[in-house]
């Protein structure tokens, strides 16, 4: 299902479909994603129902702002930051996810960073999107766990990432973004997308680790409102199309 760009318009988007409607995200890194391989990623992303681009990653060395435009070139989808830090951030995106990485205890990932970048937002027209950032142990050391020093939540205590979740709904955060980590050798367990799915109010979005259908199913049928492909259709954009067919 496609989202409409209208000003705040994305998470209401997001709010109405969840639990009627599937979504899917698209995540491009732009230092991961070759600029050859970039139109034809857009075009199946237009046409098999993707719900928005998010663009970023936990190390983006190049321009986002400039990565966006040539999105832009090819692609009519609402474009969203997914911050690894505040130098990616660019007023040439329709929204932002304001990442609080609350599965763990570093400042400058909690309220830091959001500081930095305040005043930038706050005289942008990016959709600013409060986001509960969870973590969730996979068995190596994820890019995000190496860059924000933090630990990720124990992926066998469901207890805990259930409370974390409900402290970041409590908190007045508006999704909850369940992190398998980018190129996750597999995907979060289903018993816990599901345990936090069910004790929260929020929309629920997981990523990380998803390779195949399969695991796209588990993670939708675990509760997941909307999931988030990066790795596998970066380099396989036809990919993209067996990913949407459950969409429908
Ligand atoms: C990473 O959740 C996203 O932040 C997507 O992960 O690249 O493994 O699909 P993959």
């Amino acid at each position: 299902m496609v989202l409409q760009v209208i000003h705040n318009m994305i998470y209401n988007s997001i709010l109405d479909l969840s639990g009627r409607q599937k979504m899917l995200a698209l995540l491009i890194d732009p230092d991961e994603t070759a600029s050859d391989k970039l139109p034809l990623l857009l075009k199946y992303a237009d046409n098999v129902g993707i719900s928005i681009i998010l663009v970023g990653g936990s190390l983006v060395n190049q321009p986002v702002g400039s990565f966006i435009s040539a999105i832009r070139e090819f692609s009519s989808l609402p474009v969203v930051i997914f911050p690894g830090n505040p130098s990616q951030l660019s007023d040439k995106a329709d929204g932002l996810l304001f990442l609080s990485l609350i599965s763990g205890r570093n400042p400058d990932f909690l309220i830091g960073n959001h500081v930095i970048a305040a005043q930038f937002l706050k005289n942008s027209s990016l959709e600013v999107i409060p986001t509960g950032y969870m973590l969730i142990e996979n068995g190596s050391t994820s890019s995000v766990e190496y860059m924000s020093n933090t630990r990720p939540l124990p992926r066998n205590k469901p207890d805990l990432a259930v409370s974390t979740a409900i402290a970041g709904e409590l908190l007045g955060l508006k999704l909850i973004y369940m992190e398998g980590g980018s190129g996750a050798a597999g995907i979060i367990s289903p018993d816990l997308i599901g345990a936090v799915k069910k004790s929260i109010s929020i929309p629920l979005i997981v990523g990380g680790g998803i390779q195949n259908a399969g695991d796209l199913k588990r993670v939708f049928d675990a509760g997941a409102d909307m999931a988030v492909i990066g790795n596998a259709v970066q380099h396989n954009p036809g990919k993209l199309k067996e990913f949407a067919a459950l969409l429908k």
